[in-house]
């Protein structure tokens, strides 16, 4: 007998092309919620109803609801905003949120705490100011993610140009969201309606679905941590190509054997005019074959691990009506973000500042939402952000240089000039208070945690080394921790699980070195590595790389790609 259906697909297949009741629930000023079946729902329009878990306790004892509020995330393909939107999405994160404005490791904005009656108003400011929260959240294709700072080549904006398009094309069609939040007439006719999605049907995809662009040699974007990858293949510095990436992707869940972290698969190589047809093919094998009865074994890592590359390759090009080329050499050489000034191809300079687990905040004498605001009103380029949580004052003039530095020097922007490598590098994901999901703290233990790992690094002499360490409240996974050389997975309240072993170029998933331990012990873990790391390292090696020669962890679960060059 065939396994059930999941309930979402329920939900969303009565749902007419997303819907479902959240008029009336928004409506309802009975209760700061929406509908059960509508939280499924408000998640393709870009928010998840979220609840304080800080008060969770003293509201239940005080027998009221739970702190409902709720958190948006943009569609900003690229993370490439105006100054002009950015004073915009300030002033919304102001008014209606909690004061924050949070950068995601998908290069978008996230704004927490909105109470239902302000979701509106919200909804319709993020779009004043241009931005669209369309598929950031849901079963459908989310924000497309592409390497930095555009501007450093014209390769850069010719892979930011292909991934906006691509962007464009993948996103929903029904126009839902425009009745439901910007008071769009609606659509009578169900066939009108159906009319309106042709790619995802009236089911959308069985799970969410994320791509990313790479310019090797920079892997800043995680490339093989995506559903669908595309890596960038130049010819005298002029954009060729990509090679296609398949099924990778980093959720997981604590003793659940069936799911697990998966590099992704090198498919093969099209050209740039083939990049709609490959990634609709790509998109519509997994609307079709994705596993729909199960939500933890619905990506598309489980269809290729469970059908294999061989079975996947030929269903793509069965529906392409074309064989895909062999894929081309190619090299990444590191992870995460340049910092500092750079110049671009065309004279103008890049300003990449490291921001704390993305989250931008007026705090004592940090005042980086304000510094960032008054950067805004006097520059002259745009904001890019990148996948690592961080920001590029991007497109600078070498005039404006001297002014921009007064402003990050002023608001303590400027932490990215002192800090250890790293800092530089590091990431955590939201987990407590909003995220439902988070077993352990991650965003609001990193600042004491680097304390502690950076004093010893230090006492081992090891201050300078590029480490890259990763938190995550749970093992969902939103920080990529299972690419990092050290990452601690939330287990419980103060407990995580000691992940070690991940290459520097996002190319070796890590390992479990040590399971639900807490601070005391993991310190005690890294401090005995770091010592043999100290005394035992080759030149130029890094920690990773270390631990597996070094026969502390066992040998790699994934090797890198054979078609990776090493020049
Ligand atoms: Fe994530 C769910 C935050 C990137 C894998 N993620 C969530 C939710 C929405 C919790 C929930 O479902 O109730 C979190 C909201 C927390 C909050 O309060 O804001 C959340 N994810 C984030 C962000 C904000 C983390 C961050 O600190 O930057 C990132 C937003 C990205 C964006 O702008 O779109 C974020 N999430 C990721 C990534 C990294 C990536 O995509 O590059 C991953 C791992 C890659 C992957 O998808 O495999 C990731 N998030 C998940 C999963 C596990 C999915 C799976 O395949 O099992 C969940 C849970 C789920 O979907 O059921 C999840
Ligand atoms: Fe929440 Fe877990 Fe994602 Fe962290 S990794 S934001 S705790 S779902």
């Amino acid at each position: 007998m065939n396994a059930p259906l999941s309930p979402v697909e329920k939900i969303k297949t009565a749902s007419r092309h997303l819907r479902g009741t959240l008029v009336d629930s928004l409506a309802n000023d009975v209760t700061g919620a929406i509908a059960d079946d509508d939280t499924q729902l408000i998640k393709f329009h870009g928010s998840y109803q979220q609840d304080d878990r800080d008060l969770r306790e003293e509201r239940r004892q005080q027998k009221l609801e739970p702190a409902w509020s709720f958190m948006i995330r943009t569609r900003t393909p690229g993370g490439v905003v105006t100054p002009t939107q950015w004073l915009k999405l300030d002033a919304i994160a102001t008014t209606f949120a909690n004061g924050t404005l949070r950068l995601t490791t998908r290069q978008a904005f996230q704004f927490h705490g909105i109470v239902k009656r302000e979701l509106r108003a919200t909804m319709q400011a993020i779009n004043a100011a241009l931005i669209d929260t369309i598929a950031a959240c849901g079963d459908v294709n989310r924000n497309v993610i592409v390497g930095v700072n555009p501007h450093a080549s014209a390769l850069h904006a010719q892979v930011q140009d292909a991934a906006e398009r691509l962007s464009e094309r993948l996103k929903p069609k029904t126009r839902a969201y425009y009745e439901i939040w910007l008071g769009e007439e609606k659509i009578a006719d169900s066939e009108a309606e159906n009319a309106y999605e042709p790619l995802y049907g009236k089911t959308y995809l069985p799970r969410k679905f994320k791509v990313a662009f790479a310019v090797p040699p920079t892997n800043d974007v995680d490339v093989f941590a995506h559903d669908l990858g595309f890596i960038a293949i130049a010819e005298r510095g002029g954009l060729l190509g990509f090679n296609v990436t398949v099924g990778g992707g980093m959720g997981a869940t604590h003793g659940d054997e069936r799911t697990f972290p998966r590099l992704a698969d090198v498919l093969g190589f099209v050209s740039v005019d083939q990049l709609f047809a490959v990634a609709e093919a790509v998109v519509t094998t997994q609307r079709d074959f994705g596993d729909r009865t199960d939500r933890k074994h619905a990506r598309l890592k489980y269809t290729i691990a469970d059908r294999g590359l061989a079975w996947f390759r030929a269903e793509v090009e069965r529906r392409l009506g074309f064989a895909l080329l062999p894929p081309r050499p190619f090299a990444f050489d590191h992870v995460g973000d340049r910092f500092g000034w750079t110049e671009g191809h065309d004279g103008r300079w890049h300003l990449n500042l490291r921001i704390e687990a993305g989250r931008i905040a007026d705090r004592g004498e940090r005042t980086h939402l304000t510094g960032l605001r008054e950067i805004a009103e006097i520059l002259d380029g745009e904001f890019r952000l990148t996948s690592n949580q961080n920001l590029i004052v991007a497109n600078v003039a070498p005039a404006q240089r001297a002014a921009i530095d007064a402003l990050v020097a002023r608001h303590g922007l400027d932490g990215f000039r002192s800090a250890s490598p790293l800092r530089l590098n590091a990431l955590a994901c939201v987990s407590l208070p909003t995220c439902a999901l988070g077993m352990a703290e991650a965003e609001r233990y990193l600042p004491s945690l680097l304390d502690r790992v950076e004093a010893l690094l230090t006492a081992h002499g090891l201050g300078d080394a590029p480490i890259g360490l990763r938190v995550s409240g749970c093992p969902n996974g939103c920080s990529r921790p299972y690419l990092a050389e050290i990452a601690l997975v939330g287990k419980a309240p103060g407990r995580y699980n000691l992940m070690l072993g991940a290459d520097a170029r996002g190319q070796r998933l890590n390992r479990l070195h040590r399971e639900n331990i807490d601070e005391t012990e993991i310190l005690a873990q890294l401090d005995g590595l770091f010592a043999r790391y100290a005394a035992e390292r080759e030149a130029a090696e890094g920690f990773g790389d270390f631990l597996l020669r070094s026969g502390v962890l066992a040998p790699p679960r994934s090797l890198p790609t054979p078609l990776e060059t090493t020049t």
